[in-house]
Protein backbone atom coordinates (compact mmCIF):
# COMPACT_ATOMS: atom_id res chain seq x y z
CA UNK A 1 0.00 0.00 0.00
CA UNK A 2 1.51 3.16 -0.79
CA UNK A 3 1.89 6.28 1.83
CA UNK A 4 -1.21 7.97 0.12
CA UNK A 5 -3.42 5.07 0.26
CA UNK A 6 -2.04 4.68 3.98
CA UNK A 7 -3.15 8.19 4.75
CA UNK A 8 -6.45 8.06 2.64
CA UNK A 9 -7.58 5.08 4.45
CA UNK A 10 -6.58 6.34 8.11
CA UNK A 11 -8.21 9.42 7.26
CA UNK A 12 -11.68 7.94 5.98
CA UNK A 13 -11.30 5.25 9.20
CA UNK A 14 -11.28 9.02 11.50
CA UNK A 15 -14.01 10.89 9.68
CA UNK A 16 -16.35 7.65 10.07
CA UNK A 17 -15.93 7.15 13.90
CA UNK A 18 -16.68 10.99 13.89
CA UNK A 19 -19.57 11.16 12.04
CA UNK A 20 -20.62 7.51 13.81
CA UNK A 21 -20.53 9.76 17.48
CA UNK A 22 -22.05 12.59 15.71
CA UNK A 23 -24.78 10.93 13.76
CA UNK A 24 -27.20 9.75 16.68
CA UNK A 25 -30.00 10.02 18.98
CA UNK A 26 -28.08 10.30 21.98
CA UNK A 27 -25.35 13.06 20.24
CA UNK A 28 -28.21 15.16 18.75
CA UNK A 29 -30.51 14.47 21.29
CA UNK A 30 -28.83 16.52 23.90
CA UNK A 31 -30.45 19.90 22.69
CA UNK A 32 -33.96 17.89 22.80
CA UNK A 33 -34.63 14.66 23.32
CA UNK A 34 -36.97 14.52 20.79
CA UNK A 35 -35.05 14.28 17.47
CA UNK A 36 -37.30 11.60 15.00
CA UNK A 37 -35.01 8.55 15.06
CA UNK A 38 -36.20 8.42 11.28
CA UNK A 39 -34.19 11.43 10.52
CA UNK A 40 -31.30 10.45 12.19
CA UNK A 41 -31.71 6.96 10.15
CA UNK A 42 -31.68 8.94 7.09
CA UNK A 43 -28.96 10.89 7.98
CA UNK A 44 -26.45 7.96 8.70
CA UNK A 45 -27.82 6.17 5.12
CA UNK A 46 -26.82 8.89 3.52
CA UNK A 47 -23.11 10.00 4.84
CA UNK A 48 -22.15 6.43 6.36
CA UNK A 49 -21.80 4.79 3.36
CA UNK A 50 -18.88 4.09 2.36
CA UNK A 51 -17.46 7.63 0.61
CA UNK A 52 -13.88 8.50 -0.22
CA UNK A 53 -13.73 11.17 2.62
CA UNK A 54 -11.33 12.93 0.01
CA UNK A 55 -12.18 16.01 1.04
CA UNK A 56 -11.41 15.87 4.68
CA UNK A 57 -8.34 14.39 2.90
CA UNK A 58 -7.54 17.27 1.81
CA UNK A 59 -8.03 19.59 4.67
CA UNK A 60 -6.03 17.26 6.53
CA UNK A 61 -2.92 17.40 4.34
CA UNK A 62 -3.25 21.43 3.95
CA UNK A 63 -3.02 21.45 7.57
CA UNK A 64 -0.29 19.23 7.81
CA UNK A 65 2.44 21.58 5.33
CA UNK A 66 1.87 23.95 8.43
CA UNK A 67 2.79 20.99 11.10
CA UNK A 68 -0.80 20.61 12.22
CA UNK A 69 -1.87 17.01 13.75
CA UNK A 70 -4.45 15.51 11.87
CA UNK A 71 -6.56 15.03 15.18
CA UNK A 72 -7.09 18.90 15.35
CA UNK A 73 -8.35 18.37 11.62
CA UNK A 74 -11.24 16.05 12.19
CA UNK A 75 -14.18 18.06 13.83
CA UNK A 76 -13.94 20.87 10.55
CA UNK A 77 -13.35 17.14 8.27
CA UNK A 78 -16.69 15.51 9.21
CA UNK A 79 -18.16 19.21 8.98
CA UNK A 80 -17.27 19.08 4.93
CA UNK A 81 -18.19 15.59 4.67
CA UNK A 82 -21.61 16.51 6.13
CA UNK A 83 -22.09 19.18 3.74
CA UNK A 84 -20.78 16.81 0.81
CA UNK A 85 -23.35 14.31 1.93
CA UNK A 86 -26.57 16.68 2.15
CA UNK A 87 -25.43 17.61 -1.45
CA UNK A 88 -25.26 14.12 -3.24
CA UNK A 89 -28.76 13.40 -1.28
CA UNK A 90 -30.11 16.23 -2.58
CA UNK A 91 -28.56 15.51 -6.08
CA UNK A 92 -30.27 12.32 -6.75
CA UNK A 93 -33.25 13.40 -5.65
CA UNK A 94 -36.43 13.06 -8.53
CA UNK A 95 -36.48 17.10 -9.03
CA UNK A 96 -32.48 16.87 -9.66
CA UNK A 97 -30.38 13.97 -11.13
CA UNK A 98 -33.05 11.25 -10.04
CA UNK A 99 -30.90 8.26 -9.10
CA UNK A 100 -31.69 5.35 -7.61
CA UNK A 101 -28.01 4.19 -6.71
CA UNK A 102 -25.51 5.98 -4.48
CA UNK A 103 -22.09 4.13 -3.16
CA UNK A 104 -23.71 0.76 -4.30
CA UNK A 105 -26.29 1.17 -2.18
CA UNK A 106 -29.88 2.42 -2.17
CA UNK A 107 -30.26 6.53 -2.59
CA UNK A 108 -31.44 8.07 0.75
CA UNK A 109 -35.02 9.00 -1.28
CA UNK A 110 -35.37 5.30 -2.38
CA UNK A 111 -34.68 3.70 0.94
CA UNK A 112 -36.74 5.81 3.04
CA UNK A 113 -39.01 8.63 0.93
CA UNK A 114 -38.12 12.14 -0.87
CA UNK A 115 -39.87 14.29 2.31
CA UNK A 116 -37.25 12.65 4.40
CA UNK A 117 -34.49 12.36 2.40
CA UNK A 118 -34.63 16.78 1.68
CA UNK A 119 -35.19 16.81 5.14
CA UNK A 120 -32.15 15.01 6.28
CA UNK A 121 -29.53 16.94 3.83
CA UNK A 122 -31.40 19.47 5.58
CA UNK A 123 -30.12 18.95 8.64
CA UNK A 124 -27.09 17.54 8.11
CA UNK A 125 -26.21 20.99 6.16
CA UNK A 126 -27.18 22.94 9.67
CA UNK A 127 -25.39 19.99 11.98
CA UNK A 128 -22.39 21.00 9.90
CA UNK A 129 -21.99 24.77 11.14
CA UNK A 130 -22.60 23.72 14.52
CA UNK A 131 -20.16 21.20 14.84
CA UNK A 132 -17.77 24.23 13.14
CA UNK A 133 -19.46 26.39 15.45
CA UNK A 134 -18.26 24.15 18.89
CA UNK A 135 -15.21 24.64 20.84
CA UNK A 136 -14.39 21.10 20.57
CA UNK A 137 -13.53 22.20 16.75
CA UNK A 138 -11.11 24.54 17.22
CA UNK A 139 -10.38 26.45 20.80
CA UNK A 140 -9.91 29.91 19.32
CA UNK A 141 -13.18 31.38 18.61
CA UNK A 142 -12.18 33.90 15.82
CA UNK A 143 -10.93 30.67 13.68
CA UNK A 144 -14.31 29.13 13.97
CA UNK A 145 -15.84 31.82 12.61
CA UNK A 146 -13.59 31.88 9.41
CA UNK A 147 -13.86 28.04 8.95
CA UNK A 148 -17.35 28.55 8.99
CA UNK A 149 -17.42 31.48 6.42
CA UNK A 150 -15.31 29.57 4.14
CA UNK A 151 -17.31 26.47 4.38
CA UNK A 152 -20.98 28.78 3.48
CA UNK A 153 -18.85 30.94 0.59
CA UNK A 154 -18.07 27.18 -0.89
CA UNK A 155 -21.11 25.97 -0.32
CA UNK A 156 -23.51 28.60 -1.58
CA UNK A 157 -25.12 30.64 -4.57
CA UNK A 158 -21.25 31.22 -5.38
CA UNK A 159 -20.06 27.96 -5.02
CA UNK A 160 -21.78 24.37 -5.44
CA UNK A 161 -25.62 25.51 -4.58
CA UNK A 162 -25.11 27.94 -7.70
CA UNK A 163 -23.39 25.75 -9.61
CA UNK A 164 -25.84 23.33 -9.26
CA UNK A 165 -28.56 25.18 -10.60
CA UNK A 166 -26.24 26.70 -13.66
CA UNK A 167 -25.86 22.94 -14.56
CA UNK A 168 -29.21 21.75 -14.27
CA UNK A 169 -30.17 24.54 -16.44
CA UNK A 170 -27.65 23.91 -19.14
CA UNK A 171 -28.65 20.36 -19.80
CA UNK A 172 -29.64 20.02 -23.54
CA UNK A 173 -28.16 23.36 -24.16
CA UNK A 174 -24.80 24.32 -25.99
CA UNK A 175 -22.35 25.72 -23.58
CA UNK A 176 -18.87 27.15 -24.17
CA UNK A 177 -15.94 25.57 -22.74
CA UNK A 178 -15.64 28.82 -20.65
CA UNK A 179 -19.04 28.30 -19.21
CA UNK A 180 -18.26 24.62 -18.61
CA UNK A 181 -15.76 25.47 -16.88
CA UNK A 182 -17.54 27.73 -14.31
CA UNK A 183 -20.23 24.97 -14.04
CA UNK A 184 -17.44 22.47 -12.69
CA UNK A 185 -15.48 25.32 -10.87
CA UNK A 186 -18.92 26.39 -8.67
CA UNK A 187 -20.59 22.66 -8.47
CA UNK A 188 -17.40 20.91 -7.41
CA UNK A 189 -14.68 22.92 -7.45
CA UNK A 190 -15.65 25.42 -4.49
CA UNK A 191 -16.02 22.74 -1.76
CA UNK A 192 -12.94 21.31 -2.70
CA UNK A 193 -11.25 24.58 -2.51
CA UNK A 194 -12.91 25.25 0.97
CA UNK A 195 -11.80 22.11 2.05
CA UNK A 196 -7.98 23.16 1.37
CA UNK A 197 -8.70 26.58 2.39
CA UNK A 198 -10.12 25.53 5.87
CA UNK A 199 -6.71 23.39 6.50
CA UNK A 200 -4.60 26.53 5.82
CA UNK A 201 -6.74 28.76 7.95
CA UNK A 202 -6.19 26.23 10.79
CA UNK A 203 -2.71 25.87 10.23
CA UNK A 204 -2.68 29.70 10.60
CA UNK A 205 -1.37 30.24 6.93
CA UNK A 206 -0.45 33.57 5.75
CA UNK A 207 -1.63 35.43 2.94
CA UNK A 208 1.33 34.60 -0.21
CA UNK A 209 0.60 30.74 1.53
CA UNK A 210 -3.28 30.79 1.23
CA UNK A 211 -3.19 32.34 -2.35
CA UNK A 212 -0.95 29.51 -3.59
CA UNK A 213 -3.03 27.03 -1.74
CA UNK A 214 -6.00 28.66 -3.41
CA UNK A 215 -4.62 28.44 -6.86
CA UNK A 216 -3.32 24.56 -6.17
CA UNK A 217 -7.51 23.72 -5.17
CA UNK A 218 -9.17 25.60 -7.60
CA UNK A 219 -6.75 23.42 -10.24
CA UNK A 220 -7.23 20.51 -8.22
CA UNK A 221 -11.18 21.06 -8.11
CA UNK A 222 -11.46 21.02 -11.89
CA UNK A 223 -9.43 18.29 -12.16
CA UNK A 224 -11.99 16.06 -9.75
CA UNK A 225 -14.72 16.91 -11.91
CA UNK A 226 -13.19 16.71 -14.99
CA UNK A 227 -12.17 12.32 -14.22
CA UNK A 228 -15.80 12.61 -12.61
CA UNK A 229 -16.80 13.33 -16.46
CA UNK A 230 -14.28 11.22 -17.79
CA UNK A 231 -15.42 8.11 -15.42
CA UNK A 232 -19.18 8.93 -16.14
CA UNK A 233 -18.51 7.64 -19.87
CA UNK A 234 -15.71 4.77 -19.52
CA UNK A 235 -17.13 2.91 -16.16
CA UNK A 236 -19.68 0.57 -15.34
CA UNK A 237 -22.46 1.02 -12.65
CA UNK A 238 -20.57 -1.88 -10.94
CA UNK A 239 -17.17 -0.46 -10.64
CA UNK A 240 -18.86 3.20 -10.11
CA UNK A 241 -21.37 2.21 -7.75
CA UNK A 242 -24.28 4.71 -9.52
CA UNK A 243 -25.44 4.68 -12.59
CA UNK A 244 -23.09 5.68 -15.58
CA UNK A 245 -23.21 7.58 -19.04
CA UNK A 246 -25.95 9.92 -17.35
CA UNK A 247 -24.14 12.76 -18.78
CA UNK A 248 -24.85 11.42 -22.42
CA UNK A 249 -28.27 10.51 -21.59
CA UNK A 250 -29.33 13.52 -19.75
CA UNK A 251 -28.04 16.20 -22.32
CA UNK A 252 -25.34 17.63 -20.33
CA UNK A 253 -22.80 19.83 -22.12
CA UNK A 254 -19.81 18.22 -20.53
CA UNK A 255 -16.09 18.92 -21.82
CA UNK A 256 -16.23 15.35 -22.45
CA UNK A 257 -19.12 14.94 -24.31
CA UNK A 258 -17.55 17.82 -26.20
CA UNK A 259 -13.62 17.36 -26.98
CA UNK A 260 -13.68 13.36 -26.18
CA UNK A 261 -12.11 11.20 -24.03
CA UNK A 262 -8.81 11.47 -25.57
CA UNK A 263 -8.45 15.32 -25.67
CA UNK A 264 -10.13 15.62 -22.08
CA UNK A 265 -7.59 13.39 -20.58
CA UNK A 266 -5.24 15.98 -22.20
CA UNK A 267 -6.58 18.40 -20.75
CA UNK A 268 -6.91 16.86 -17.31
CA UNK A 269 -2.96 16.42 -17.05
CA UNK A 270 -2.44 20.05 -18.05
CA UNK A 271 -4.43 21.22 -14.85
CA UNK A 272 -3.04 18.16 -12.44
CA UNK A 273 0.42 20.54 -13.72
CA UNK A 274 -0.99 23.51 -12.99
CA UNK A 275 -2.46 22.09 -9.31
CA UNK A 276 1.25 20.53 -8.80
CA UNK A 277 2.72 23.80 -9.85
CA UNK A 278 0.95 25.99 -7.25
CA UNK A 279 2.34 23.81 -4.50
CA UNK A 280 6.09 24.54 -5.15
CA UNK A 281 6.68 27.33 -2.36
CA UNK A 282 6.00 24.38 0.19
CA UNK A 283 8.49 22.09 -1.16
CA UNK A 284 8.38 18.15 0.28
CA UNK A 285 5.92 19.59 3.23
CA UNK A 286 3.14 19.68 0.16
CA UNK A 287 4.38 15.93 -0.92
CA UNK A 288 0.79 14.57 0.82
CA UNK A 289 -1.48 17.29 -1.37
CA UNK A 290 0.73 16.26 -3.95
CA UNK A 291 -0.37 12.62 -4.13
CA UNK A 292 -4.25 13.85 -4.05
CA UNK A 293 -3.70 15.50 -6.84
CA UNK A 294 -2.24 12.75 -8.70
CA UNK A 295 -4.83 10.67 -7.61
CA UNK A 296 -7.73 12.84 -8.49
CA UNK A 297 -6.16 12.49 -12.37
CA UNK A 298 -5.89 8.53 -12.35
CA UNK A 299 -8.66 7.19 -9.74
CA UNK A 300 -10.87 4.45 -11.36
CA UNK A 301 -13.90 5.39 -8.15
C1 LIG B 1 -27.75 19.53 -4.48
C2 LIG B 1 -26.82 21.73 -3.66
C3 LIG B 1 -26.65 20.48 -4.40
C4 LIG B 1 -25.47 20.26 -4.98
C5 LIG B 1 -25.10 19.03 -5.65
C6 LIG B 1 -21.93 17.71 -5.66
C7 LIG B 1 -23.12 17.94 -6.49
C8 LIG B 1 -23.80 19.24 -6.32
C9 LIG B 1 -23.62 17.01 -7.31
C10 LIG B 1 -23.04 15.68 -7.46
C11 LIG B 1 -22.97 15.37 -8.90
C12 LIG B 1 -21.66 14.85 -9.21
C13 LIG B 1 -21.56 13.39 -9.42
C14 LIG B 1 -20.62 15.67 -9.29
C15 LIG B 1 -19.27 15.20 -9.66
C16 LIG B 1 -18.24 15.37 -8.62
C17 LIG B 1 -18.65 14.78 -7.36
C18 LIG B 1 -19.09 15.72 -6.32
C19 LIG B 1 -18.57 13.48 -7.18
C20 LIG B 1 -18.88 12.80 -5.92
O1 LIG B 1 -17.86 13.04 -4.98
P1 LIG B 1 -16.92 11.88 -4.46
O2 LIG B 1 -16.35 11.10 -5.61
O3 LIG B 1 -17.99 10.96 -3.73
O4 LIG B 1 -15.95 12.44 -3.49
P2 LIG B 1 -17.84 10.00 -2.46
O5 LIG B 1 -18.96 9.02 -2.63
O6 LIG B 1 -16.50 9.34 -2.47
O7 LIG B 1 -18.02 10.89 -1.26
Amino acid sequence: MSNFEKTALQCAKDINIALDNMLNVQFLGTISKNVPKKLVKAMRHGTLNGGKRMRPLLLRQAAEIFGIEAKHTIIAGAAIEMVHSYSLIHDDLPAMDDDDMRRGKKTVHKEFDEATAILAGDNLLTLAFEILASPNCHMDANLRLRLISELAKGAGASGMVGGQLRDLEGENKILSAKEIEIVQTMKTGALICSSVRMGAIIGLANENELFALTKFAQNAGRAFQLRDDILDEISTEIELGKATKKDAKSGKPTLVAQIGIEKAKQQLAQITEAALDALSPFGAKADALRASAKYFETRNI
